[in-house]
């Protein structure tokens, strides 16, 4: 597929070249905060069967794109697609995050894992894919997105979310033998999935890594950056004669910048614990950087909102190589509008800092 871009501001940022103002878009953006997806869930029944309709899951995914003036769509789907095609039966308790049927806890069921086939077990995400780019009409690039294996890990062994990780860190340092035999599958399994995605119509690629920050250094290394490595090494690189970029986010990874930038990504995510200048003085001749606003702030006036985004702006400085987002996912309960405001602050403030 070759359309071209209209709005490539993302990308270029991505590629540290030359833009007209500070790229923009919200990780969740897409989502429970929008009337109009609570909505369309409604319809499709529940969260799993959304992302299984490929149609639907366009919808949702095109929906905050119409709202307001971002630079990027992100593929609307889940990072749990991949433990749930292995087998472990993934549901969600009503009101409860995330839930598996049959958590992993020993070697036998780590061996029987099987590595899933992309057009296969997972064709539907691919076919939400395919549509999504279809339906963009080349206005702005689709990000496609995997969970870290890692991160997956997690939810795999806790059975579903978790506050202290005492079972996936039982597992890590009691029995590590089992715990690499599975984060090697799970880092097989991201690979061929993200490589899937692009061939089916994603223009970038982001893996979150939203649990590496409960590790130690030592064992971040071991259990989650050494896998992220090995999943960017397999990637693919270009699609339709254009680079397509790698953002790697470790929340509260803050003081691993420099080990995230070396892995070979093309940007990193960066949560609002670290300083955007700081981050930019420490990794910014490597790597581009992605975001970083405080998603809590949403809550706040939209004065106080613009005041934010200029401060962030001002400490990342003047120059390409960032792009404008939240350091996690919008909360459910920001009213529209706030997102409205924050968007619109870096749309009127940004440029500026180009130029
Ligand atoms: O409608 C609903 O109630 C379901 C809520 C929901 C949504 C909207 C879930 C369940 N997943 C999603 C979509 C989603 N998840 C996207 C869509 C694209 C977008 O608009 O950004 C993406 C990129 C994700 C990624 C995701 N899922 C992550 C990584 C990013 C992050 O926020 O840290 C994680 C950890 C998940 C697991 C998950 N899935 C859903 C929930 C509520 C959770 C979090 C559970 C937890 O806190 O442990």
């Amino acid at each position: 597929m070759t359309t071209k871009l209209k709005n490539d501001r993302y990308l270029r940022a991505l590629a540290k070249q030359p833009v007209d103002r500070t790229p923009i878009w919200m990780m969740r953006q897409a989502g429970r905060y929008l009337p109009e997806y609570r909505e369309v869930r409604k319809e499709a029944g529940d969260f799993m069967a959304l992302c299984r309709n490929a149609e639907l899951a366009c919808e949702v995914t095109l929906q905050p794109l119409r709202r307001f003036p971002l630079d990027a769509a992100i593929l609307f789907s889940d990072i749990l697609t991949i433990p749930d095609a292995m087998g472990l039966g993934l549901y969600f308790e009503e009101g409860e995050g995330p839930r598996f049927k049959h958590p992993l806890r020993d070697m036998q069921s780590i061996e029987a894992l099987p590595i899933p086939d992309p057009e296969d077990e997972l064709g539907y995400v691919m076919r939400a894919v395919s549509t999504i780019r279809r339906e963009l009409k080349g206005e702005v690039p689709l990000i496609g997105f995997a969970g870290s294996p890692w991160t997956l890990a997690t939810y795999m062994v806790e059975g579903g979310s978790s506050k202290n990780f005492s079972e996936v860190k039982k597992m890590a340092f009691a029995e590590p033998k089992m715990m690499h035999m599975l984060l090697d599958k799970l880092a097989q399994s991201v690979t061929s999935y993200l490589n899937a995605q692009v061939a089916n119509g994603a223009q970038a690629l982001m893996i979150f890594d939203t649990w590496g920050g409960v590790l130690s250094p030592r064992a971040y290394r071991e259990f989650s950056l050494r896998y992220m490595e090995q999943i960017i090494d397999g990637l693919t690189r270009e699609a339709d004669g254009r680079k397509v970029p790698v953002t790697l986010f470790t929340k509260n990874g803050g003081q691993w910048l420099e080990a995230m930038a070396a892995t070979g990504c093309d940007a990193l995510g960066i949560d609002w614990t670290t300083d955007m200048g700081e981050a930019r003085t420490r990794v910014g001749d490597k790597v581009a950087l992605q975001g970083n606003m405080d998603p809590s702030m949403l809550y706040a006036t939209p004065e106080r909102i613009r005041e934010e985004v200029e401060t962030i702006l001002k400490s990342y400085g003047q120059g390409t190589g960032q792009v404008f987002n939240l350091g996690h996912g919008i909360h459910p309960g920001v009213k529209p509008e706030n997102a409205g405001a924050f968007i619109e602050a870096v749309t009127e403030l940004s440029p500026k800092y180009h130029g």
